[in-house]
């Protein structure tokens, strides 16, 4: 496509300021003219080739435009007759290089702002700018529109009118039509009148559509007064600012392309995720936040970077008031959508604008996501991520997970609360529920390679960090293997427990016999398998069974300073308690003593405590041990008696999940 700028005309109403050079030359804002604006903003959108018509001082024209070192490259066609003719028989005169070709045509005094031209670019039909809220101009152009299209241009409509600038797109088959009747027009003599006299005669065969762009700034300058109004308004535009927002662990053409969209709109500021926020809806950030932060500061168009921490832009947009939010227009739909809704209603409240463009749905960059999912179900990324969740949020949670499919239950359920999304930071692979699923008793019966294999099949087709349950431990001999073999898994924790001989579920209590471990032998085990891991980011977390056996405050208390001491990198302490209130004396005792080594609890008895209460008490790690077999197993149970009760499938059908959610719960790799 080509632009047709018309820059033969004088402006004599311009006075003193066109006394030396044509009206486009003249200043509008800092340091750029209406001429250099309307160039910049061209090759900004893409538009190249631009065929100028000259007449008055067009010397001094052609060597400006050269001096814009634009990447433009101009054709100048000079109207000998420019003095007495007006500007259709300027168009005639450069009518063979406006053949063959999609044009956008206008003025050479007019001042746009960038989106009106980026619409009328975008415009699939031949368009001309019309407004539908600025009054009727007395002397300037009116259009008269009927059911979208343009039907007469001219000074003299005011009936069914609406005001009009002449900024045109013309498809080729409408510029065609218009072009032949300008060249009638001329060849007949009539050279004095607007080029839009003989639009008004092939209107009917030339399809041009008008382009409501309403209040925003494509005016002609005519006058000083004209040239004022102008200037403010640029000037209001140059202070507009642009918000968007993005995680921006990986950074691709697709965010530099609305990037330079952006930049387009006014002064952008890019709103980075805090760490958190990213871990909550997508998945833990390949990059901290500071190196992202960096990363999209330097980034060519971007005036300044702030952090965003929250998935709701509610803060933000309160704080910075920007003129525009942009964002891709993939968030109309699905969980991003009440975001999307809550920024509408801000924007409304002071008048700022959304701008949406199409979502980048590149193959590729769903495969760069693909990649680095990869990448974080690897052992090396995956061990360390309990450790910096932990230092990140101050309090993390996981559910049991026992199977592959349990497993991308608790990766993948996802709740959208208030603004916030929520998700699982972590999965704990519990002894109880491992051993339920084999139809076995929770005694230390299923042994080790069975339990990897569990492990495995979660680890396959997920990528959150991973806490073990490993029962006592074993003997200390066994135990440092199972450390190394952990570990070198991928696995982020191990929670052993201090009892000793055939150990039975905790939640049994005094029921059955149970015999609790020594502090010296317990703290010698936690050392062993401090010493023999490999790296820094494994945990071994140490679980405190005294208040389950009724041993005491004290002793849990004696008993977690003890195991602290002795290198265990977590404190679980447990109760089979409806009440919180042992469980809450325990952590306020201790963290009067320590205040960094982390707690773990597992409410399942006291589970009405908030995750938000137990991080307030100093809590860091809440697991749910067991709710995915405890809820799973009465629903199978309640479906396989319905199937006998009916003897058929049809009546338990409603219970059923739909085969086709199963089928994309689980990932076709
Ligand atoms: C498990 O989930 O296996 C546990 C926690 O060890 S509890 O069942 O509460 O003992
Ligand atoms: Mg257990």
């Amino acid at each position: 496509m080509k632009a047709l700028i018309l820059n033969s005309g004088l402006g004599h109403r311009m006075g003193v300021l066109t006394s030396e050079h044509p009206k486009c030359m003249t200043e509008v804002s800092g340091n750029e003219t209406i001429l250099s604006r309307q160039l910049r903003l061209l090759a900004d959108a893409g538009v190249t080739e631009v065929v100028m018509t000259t007449g008055y001082y067009d010397e001094a024209l052609t060597r400006y435009c050269a001096s814009l070192d634009l990447p433009v490259t101009f054709r100048f066609v000079k109207n000998p007759e420019y003095a007495q003719t007006n500007y259709i028989y300027s168009i005639y005169c450069a009518r063979e290089q406006l053949r063959e070709d999609d044009i956008v045509l206008m003025h050479g005094d007019l001042v746009f702002e960038q989106s009106v031209l980026d619409a009328v670019l975008a415009s699939e039909q031949s368009c001309m700018t019309v407004s539908s809220t600025k009054p009727l101009p007395e002397k300037d152009f009116k259009a008269v529109v009927h059911d979208g299209r343009v039907e007469k241009v001219g000074v003299e409509f005011f009936q069914d009118a609406m005001q009009a600038q002449p900024l045109y797109k013309l498809r080729w088959e409408d510029w065609k039509v218009w072009l032949e009747a300008i060249c009638a027009y001329c060849e007949s003599g009539r050279r004095d009148c607007y080029a839009e006299n003989a639009f008004n005669e092939v209107s009917d065969r030339c399809a041009v559509y008008g382009l409501d762009v309403r209040d925003e700034l494509c005016a002609e300058v005519d006058t000083p007064e004209d040239l004022a109004a102008v200037s403010d308004k640029l000037r209001e535009i140059g202070r507009r600012t642009v918000y968007m927002c993005f995680s921006a662990d990986i950074i691709h053409g697709g965010h530099i392309a609305i990037i330079k969209k952006a930049a387009r709109l006014g002064k952008l500021i890019v709103g980075v995720l805090s760490d958190e926020a990213v871990a909550s809806y997508k998945r833990f950030p390949l990059i901290p936040f500071e190196e992202r932060k960096a990363l999209v500061g330097s980034i060519a168009g971007v005036h300044q970077v702030v952090e965003q921490k929250t998935l709701s832009y509610a803060d933000v947009l309160h704080a910075l008031r920007p003129n525009y939010v942009v964002h891709g227009d993939n968030w109309r739909e699905g969980f991003q959508k009440p975001i999307r809704d809550e920024v509408v209603s801000i924007l409304a409240e002071y008048g700022g604008r959304l701008v949406e463009f199409p979502y980048s749905r590149d193959e590729k960059y769903a495969e760069l996501e693909k990649m680095s999912r990869a990448e974080l179900g690897m052992p090396d990324q995956r061990r360390g991520r309990l450790r910096k969740l932990i230092a990140m949020k101050g309090c993390v949670n996981a559910i049991e997970a026992h199977s592959g499919i349990t497993g991308l239950i608790a990766e993948k359920t996802t709740v959208l609360q208030d603004g916030k999304t929520y998700q699982f930071d972590a999965m704990w692979i519990s002894s109880l529920c491992d051993s339920t699923a084999k139809g076995k008793p929770d005694i230390e019966l299923v042994d080790m390679t069975s339990r990897f294999r569990t492990i495995d099949d979660i680890m396959e087709v997920t990528t959150k960090p991973i806490i073990f349950d490993g029962d006592t431990g074993g003997l200390t001999e066994h135990f440092i293997y199972t450390v190394r073999s952990l570990e070198r898994m991928g696995v982020s924790m191990v929670i052993i427990e201090d009892k000793t001989g055939l150990k039975k579920n905790s939640l049994f209590g005094t029921e059955v016999k149970q015999t609790q471990d020594s502090i010296e032998n317990f703290c010698a085990k936690i050392a062993a398998g401090k010493r023999a891991q490999k790296t820094k980011d494994f945990m071994i977390c140490a679980r405190i069974e005294s208040l389950i056996l009724e041993r005491g405050m004290e002793d849990a208390l004696e008993r977690a300073f003890a195991f602290a001491g002795a290198g265990a990198d977590a404190i679980m302490i447990h109760s089979r308690k409806k009440d919180p209130a042992e469980i809450f004396e325990f952590v306020e005792k201790f963290r009067a003593k320590d205040a960094v080594t982390p707690i773990v609890v597992v409410p399942t008895s006291f589970n009405s405590v908030t995750e938000d209460e137990f991080k307030a008490r100093g809590v860091n790690v809440v697991i749910y041990a067991n709710q995915l077999t405890r809820s799973g197993f009465p629903a199978m149970q309640n479906a396989a008696r319905m199937i006998l009760q009916n003897h058929r499938a049809k009546e338990c059908d409603e219970l059923c999940m739909p085969i086709k959610e199963i089928i994309t719960l689980i990932p076709e790799e």
